[in-house]
């Protein structure tokens, strides 16, 4: 398989955790988003995504997968074992819920393209934008300390996709500062996770882009 990956992008890195968890080799295929106005704008990759977004997940019968929810549930689907979802509905569910919390709640008002708008279009200061990362992350990590259960995983005794969103928007938080000492179950839940090697190596720092 061939992922579209930005050593930065917690999108992609939930992609990487969930390749590895599933034993799936993987080339990398760096993408800059910043460089020169972003690489992730040029032609060449609007051909490939046209939201000029990664994760680009490339099977290996040649289909292009978008989203990182979806190439992990792709993923899922195609690698059964181990699985990263409940069998139960209720506990399915739940384990989406704080998934969907993470990665359609927190990171897209986080995510580069908001960001980058804040500043160049509606000119504010660096000090505001800052402001409003934190402010919608330590809202969205409030329910995620209160709901979670770990165990030492997010959903109990084993990892699930809850856990693949949750450590690449904790190490979001702490390259842009967020206090994280209101959130020991969060804290120890990445922890519990970063020991795993799948996850060791999916962090931004282990990539071939890495800077
Ligand atoms: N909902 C998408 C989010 C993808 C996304 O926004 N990726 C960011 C990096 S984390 C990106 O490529 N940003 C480039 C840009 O906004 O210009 C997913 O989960 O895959």
């Amino acid at each position: 398989m061939k992922l579209y990956s930005y050593f930065r992008s917690s999108a992609a890195y939930r992609a990487r955790i969930a390749l590895n968890l599933k034993g799936v080799a993987f080339e990398t295929i760096p993408v800059h988003l910043i460089k020169d106005g972003g690489h992730n704008k040029r032609p060449e990759f609007r051909a490939v995504n046209p939201q000029m977004r990664v994760p680009v997940l490339v099977t290996p019968e040649g289909e292009t997968l978008l989203q990182s929810l979806a190439i992990i549930e792709y993923l899922e689907e195609t690698h059964p074992e181990p699985a990263l979802l409940p069998k139960d509905p209720v506990g399915r569910a739940k384990v989406r819920a704080l998934a969907e919390l993470i990665a359609c709640d927190i990171h897209p008002l986080n995510n580069t393209s908001p960001l980058r708008y804040l500043k160049n279009v509606m000119h504010q200061e660096q000090t505001a934008i800052d402001a409003w990362y934190h402010h919608w992350v330590i809202e969205g990590f409030e329910a995620l300390e209160t709901l979670m259960t770990p165990d030492p995983y997010a959903c109990g005794s084993a990892v699930t996709i809850a856990d693949v969103c949750l450590v690449p928007q904790v190490a979001n938080a702490r390259r842009l500062k967020v206090p994280l000492d209101r959130f020991p179950k969060i804290v120890a839940v990445d922890a519990a996770c970063l020991a795993l090697p799948a996850f060791d190596r999916a962090r931004p720092e282990h990539q071939p882009d890495a800077e």
